[in-house]
């Protein structure tokens, strides 16, 4: 199959559609910023793996399994338990509202909530006005007994968000103790919130951190705020953390898209070095 090239305004959607015409294990061989008389367009050129193998432009040693679908797969039985955990004020319960809410994500999905954050002052009205607006069923829970309540209430939903409190590192005893509420739970996902313009170090130190919650996926927070920055994207890559979704505003639901995009541009930015990023930033 020769190199399929796609130009248009949205590279997530030309990524999409080069995916679509060749198949799940397309393989991207550059995305590039044009400017032509209608404005900035961008172009994706891309190929099956054999054809792509012969091609000088290749880019290799990337897992896929960085870019997931905002849509999960549905439990096979029970509701899907999916929780954010992360630093404090990376996002957390905005994050949570947006996905309780947004159609492209649970749209058509019975949704509820569990809140575990009952240590910062307001975070539990915090995420019971959301809740209220959207009129979804949350349940707060300050142990082990409420969070089995909450569970057992909620057992009719297809979703269940676990919005988790940011504690910083001088709160370990509390923060253990969130990790256990979390894991008695068997989420099926946990993702871990770090803001794009959080430094690689720091972003490294947070992962580590947070393994006794059984992350699964990191979710980029706060784009909009580090727009040129990639480094947390890089680092999911060189992890093999997959993605799920960013953020890039405080409205919700809408400030809220797929990693695809960010993901593939970073990706690239790796193989292509840093020249990339000023190309199609
Ligand atoms: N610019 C920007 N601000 C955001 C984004 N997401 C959340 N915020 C803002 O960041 C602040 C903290 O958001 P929260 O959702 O309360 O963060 P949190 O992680 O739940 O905070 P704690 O529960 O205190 O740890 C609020 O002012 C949000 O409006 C985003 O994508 N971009
Ligand atoms: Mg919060």
């Amino acid at each position: 199959m020769p190199i399929k090239t796609l130009v248009g305004p949205n590279v997530a959607l030309l990524l999409k559609q080069a995916q679509t015409a060749i198949g799940a294990d397309a393989i991207i061989l550059h995305v590039r910023r044009l400017r032509t008389a209608d404005g900035v367009q961008f172009e994706v050129a891309a190929a099956d793996p054999v054809t792509a193998a012969r091609s000088d432009l290749t880019v290799r040693g990337t897992p896929n399994r960085v870019l997931e679908a905002m849509a999960p797969a549905p439990a096979a039985s029970g509701p899907l338990v999916i929780a954010v955990v992360g630093p404090t004020g990376a996002g957390k319960t905005t994050t949570i509202a947006k996905l309780a809410t947004h159609p492209r994500v649970f749209g058509g999905w019975r949704v509820g909530l569990i809140g575990l954050d009952t240590f910062r002052i307001g975070a539990i009205e915090q995420l019971r006005t959301y809740a209220d607006i959207a009129r979804i069923p949350c349940a707060i829970a300050y142990g082990g007994e409420d969070l089995d309540q909450a569970r057992a209430r909620l057992a009719d939903r297809d979703v269940i968000l676990v919005d988790t409190p940011g504690r910083s590192a001088g709160h370990r005893l509390d923060r253990e103790f969130s990790h256990q509420l979390i894991q008695r739970l068997e989420p099926a996902e946990v993702h871990l919130a770090i803001p794009a313009g959080t430094a690689p170090h720091l972003a490294r130190a947070i992962i580590r951190d947070s393994r006794n919650a059984g992350v699964t996926h990191l979710l980029v927070t706060k784009c909009d705020e580090a727009p040129d920055e990639t480094g947390v994207l890089d680092l999911a890559v060189e992890l093999g953390l997959p993605i799920r979704w960013t953020t890039d505003g405080q409205d919700v639901p809408f400030d809220l898209a797929s990693a695809e995009e960010r993901v593939a541009a970073s990706r690239l930015s790796r193989q292509l070095g840093a020249g990339y990023r000023e190309a199609v930033a």
